[in-house]
């Protein structure tokens, strides 16, 4: 889709390519955001700008404490599967426990603060599909290690964790939402349509641990009061294993994508490894993710599977539903 964009705009974008310190980019950015139309058409562009002004605010604040707390891009965690997940929350709330009920990941678990030091990547199955949960260090008003503001942004999604066999629980977890907006991240039930671009939000679904502790069942009254209307929430004893099977569920829901299996023309589809595309995606855009070269070059498609689809032939413009069988014709 075409954008119109106004000559203010390109005489913004002008400067931004002239500027020369970090600084008076971002302040063109910033005009560029102001000035960009924010409509359906504009999506990329301001997607596109939105990461741009981010990183370089993180760029600029991080170079202000200096190269030895900085280090940048410490630890990259390589994306793979439907989505990529990380975990947030405070310490010894059962995240590491979490992560190894979960995944065949083996992190270090114990009845003490602060035991996980880097993040530890581990893929959790549900159904056919394969999610990247992330366990990162605890996050406390006065440890914050600065790889995680980098890890946010890379992530698809959060959990946010509570534990509840600590009184102090509720205000722990809060403890960590303030600590991140410091750092300029805010976790929400739903991405804001028009947002502030300077903040990265990150979509979050709150986890509650140790359902089977002492007391458990009064706290989380108290955890619901402060917390469900901000996010969903799932109750789960990592130990017990109780509503672990629901939690893979509400993971992979949270992502907001949907499984689309590919079929080539005169062969049956392959059931066995699906796509993942973000749900309202067309035709068009899952011939991209397929291979790059395919959105440009699709005629047209055909499409097994929801509602009225018995193999009828669609063109770019369709959106797809979860477990549709495509047939793409290039
Ligand atoms: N009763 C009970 N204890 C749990 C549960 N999950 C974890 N624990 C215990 O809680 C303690 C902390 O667990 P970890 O998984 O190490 O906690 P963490 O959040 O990773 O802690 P940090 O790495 O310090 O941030 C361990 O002693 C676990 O055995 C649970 O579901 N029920
Ligand atoms: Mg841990």
């Amino acid at each position: 889709m075409a954008v119109n964009l106004p000559p203010q705009y390109h005489d913004a974008e002008a400067r931004y390519k002239k500027a020369r310190t970090p600084e008076e980019k971002l302040a063109a950015l910033r005009e560029m955001w102001v000035i960009l139309p924010k409509h359906k058409a504009s999506e990329k562009v301001q997607a596109e700008l939105k990461t741009k002004i981010s990183e370089l605010t993180d760029e600029i604040e991080q170079a202000k404490l200096g190269p030895k707390k900085a280090a940048p891009g410490t630890f990259k965690i390589p994306k793979q599967g439907a989505g990529q997940v990380v975990f947030l929350g405070p310490p010894n709330a059962g995240k590491s426990r979490l992560l190894s009920r979960l995944t065949k990941a083996t992190p270090a678990v114990a009845p003490y603060p602060f035991t996980t030091r880097e993040p530890i990547p581990g893929m959790m199955d549900y159904e056919d599909v394969r999610v990247q949960l992330v366990d990162l260090p605890p996050i406390t008003p006065d440890h914050y290690e600065h790889f995680v503001t980098d890890l946010t942004r890379a992530a698809d999604a959060a959990v946010l964790f509570l534990d509840l066999a600590d009184d102090d629980g509720p205000a722990a977890t809060q403890a960590v939402l303030d600590r991140l907006k410091q750092a300029r991240r805010e976790l929400v039930r739903e991405i804001p349509a028009a947002d502030d671009p300077t903040t990265y939000h990150l979509k979050t679904l709150l986890v509650a641990t140790k359902s089977d502790a002492e007391a458990a069942d009064i706290r989380l009254e108290l955890a619901k009061e402060a917390f469900t209307d901000r996010f969903p929430l799932v109750v789960i004893a990592a130990e017990s294993g109780a509503g672990l099977e629901d939690l893979r569920k509400a993971i992979y829901d949270h992502l907001g994508v949907m499984r689309i299996y590919a079929k080539q023309p005169g062969k049956p589809p392959d059931m066995t490894s699906p796509f993942t595309s973000p749900v309202g995606s067309t035709v068009g855009e899952f011939a991209g993710r397929v291979h790059k070269d395919f959105e440009e070059g699709l005629k047209s498609a055909r499409v097994w599977g929801s509602g009225a689809f018995d193999g009828q032939t669609v063109g770019r413009d369709h959106v797809l539903h979860d477990k549709d069988v495509v047939e793409l014709h290039l």
